[in-house]
């Protein structure tokens, strides 16, 4: 608790939580929030308790962001009501003691409370072929749920999220300013990244439906049943907007094909595996494919190769700027992360034929 860099005690306190409070401890690997996981003592069980901080710096309108998530929370909870399990299968919002379905603190700080799902955990790098068709049907199922949400059009949380020419154009102005006198450090990945801009703009060109989309589908976004291997709960859903379907299964591409984390420095072990593509293509289509149009069947294996080309670009940006957006925990974190994602770029390339062939099939 004494490391703590802010009072959990209080604020959990503040939510509508039966029982005395235990303790808490940061949890998970995200990059952008701080993540706890709060315990109290209720009827003589320990239960525990998600509770977390949205990063403003990041989200800069954490009530519109929040507006979002209650909605979006209350829209599945309606879909799931009276399967077993229901409170598993979607995130639960814990409300504060006043009725509010967050919390500001006197910092400004903006909190909220889940359920935590219990007997499910997150992977950081994929196992199976299983655990990705399971991962994909998951988030294909989570669109499908979504693409009823009634109106208005959800707020935009990080407007232009997925808008890689304007990724690019950051990119460009950030090794132009070189505010950390790193770019001398990262020159074939610069290299890497100017040379691709021809890329960027092709999902945008091809017209493609808006949907209600997560943006960040990566496989530790996703809960995956201890018992069964299901992806019982899709979490981490401040980027839920409007969006593209390929955004997701780009990200689904770039998290889920490759056996190394995202951050290894042991290039060789990055590659995008075949057979993990197959599974997330059969396990999206498995519940994505009644909705889906061709045109965006056409780019699955394209979107992979264009959001782990994103990402890279947004983590050498980080790099260049000085680490000012995703968590670091070591020197030249992003750089490491960036790499690993362009390495996969160039093995998604290798393999691009094959995977459109192999959509095609199916
Ligand atoms: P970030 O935006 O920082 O990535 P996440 O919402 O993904 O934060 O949460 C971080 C981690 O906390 C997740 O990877 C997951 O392991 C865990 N987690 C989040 N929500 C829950 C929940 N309701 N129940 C259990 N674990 C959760
Ligand atoms: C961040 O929040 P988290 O760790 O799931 C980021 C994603 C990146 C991802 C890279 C709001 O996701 O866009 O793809 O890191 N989220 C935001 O791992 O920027
Ligand atoms: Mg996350």
């Amino acid at each position: 608790m004494g490391n703590l860099k802010h009072d959990i005690g209080a604020v959990v306190r503040q939510f509508e939580i039966l029982g005395e409070f235990q303790g808490a401890e940061p949890y998970g690997s995200g990059h952008i929030n701080d993540t706890y996981c709060a315990v109290f003592q209720q009827a003589g069980v320990p239960v525990r308790y998600i509770l977390q901080r949205i990063n403003h710096n990041i989200f800069k309108n954490p009530v519109a962001l929040m507006e979002n998530v209650q909605r979006v929370t209350d829209h599945l909870a309606t879909k799931v009501a009276g399967e077993p399990d229901c409170t598993r299968r979607v995130l639960t919002l814990v409300p504060t003691r006043d009725g509010r379905a967050w919390l500001v603190d006197a910092g400004g700080n903006h909190w909220r409370a889940y359920l935590f799902i219990e007997k499910a955990r997150t992977y950081d790098a994929v196992e199976s072929t299983e655990q990705a068709f399971k991962a994909a049907k998951a988030f294909g199922q989570f669109q499908k749920m979504l693409a009823d949400l009634p109106a208005p059009r959800l707020h935009d949380t990080i407007p232009d999220f997925h808008h890689t020419p304007k990724r690019f154009a950051t990119l460009e102005q950030t090794i132009e300013a070189d505010v950390a006198g790193r770019a001398k450090l990262a020159k074939p990945e610069i290299e890497f990244a100017l040379a691709h801009k021809g890329i960027t703009s092709i999902l945008l060109d091809a017209r493609l439906p808006e949907r209600v989309t997560h943006n960040d589908t990566k496989f530790n976004n996703v809960m995956l049943d201890d018992a069964t291997g299901e992806g019982i709960c899709v979490i981490d859903l401040d980027t839920v907007m409007p969006g593209l379907a390929l955004y997701d299964f780009g990200d689904m591409v770039r998290t889920t094909t490759s056996p190394a984390k995202e951050d290894e420095r042991d290039l060789s072990k990055v590659t995008m595996q075949f057979p993990m593509f197959e599974a997330l293509v059969r396990g999206y289509l498995s519940t994505a494919g009644g909705f889906l149009t061709n045109t965006e069947k056409q780019f699955l294996a394209f979107s992979g190769k264009l959001i782990t080309f994103e990402i890279g670009m947004r983590f050498l940006t980080d790099f260049l700027a000085g680490d000012v957006y995703f968590k670091v925990h070591r020197d030249g974190h992003n750089l490491d992360r960036c790499r690993t994602q362009f390495k996969l770029v160039e093995s998604i390339a290798q393999q691009e034929d094959q995977m459109n062939k192999l959509v095609e099939s199916i």
